[in-house]
């Protein structure tokens, strides 16, 4: 096992109780084994970006994971699952999505994982709740380009 590291994972969701599918995510995030949530961004309601359906629920969260990255995968995709996640074509509506963002400083190039994500600096709906949790992992100027985007903070519960 690693020293415990600080991982960012994105979550969206666009059919059904996505509300309440988010927050159950946070909730199993934090029951991951060697892991904690040590931050929850605020749930926010964002426009579809380069994709169909309806809006869609965001957050992020702020982990401290014993578990590697890849492991951390698993156990998201694990999660994705037991949410009812269906893949019929890319960037279909899902019940759950989660993405790996940033895991520790590190820069990881694999098959199946790519961190940092590839499009999360293009996108609001991970750089605002990311900025929320943590400042310095956004600049000025990234937000700046993603201002465009329709993003709306959900009253907490
Ligand atoms: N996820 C995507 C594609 N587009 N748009 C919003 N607003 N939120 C998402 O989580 C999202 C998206 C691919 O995973
Ligand atoms: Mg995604
Ligand atoms: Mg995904």
């Amino acid at each position: 096992m690693r020293e415990p590291v600080i991982a960012y994972v994105g979550i969206g969701a666009n059919l059904g109780d996505a509300v309440a599918t988010v927050r159950g995510a946070i909730e199993r995030l934090g029951s991951l084994p060697q892991s904690h949530v040590m931050k929850a961004s605020s749930l926010y309601r964002t426009a579809p970006h380069d994709a169909q359906g309806p809006d869609f629920v965001n957050a992020v969260a702020q982990l401290q994971t014993g578990l590697e990255a890849d492991e951390l995968l698993a156990h998201l995709q694990e999660i994705e699952q037991e949410a009812g996640r269906e893949r019929p074509y890319r960037n279909a509506p899902r019940t759950l999505d989660l993405d790996l963002l940033l895991y520790a400083a590190d820069r990881i190039d694999g098959a199946k994982l790519t961190v940092p994500h590839p499009r999360m600096r293009e996108r609001a709906f991970v750089l605002v709740p990311l900025s929320e949790i943590a400042p310095q992992e956004v600049t000025a100027a990234q937000l700046a380009a993603v201002s465009g985007q329709r993003i709306e903070a959900l009253p907490p519960a």
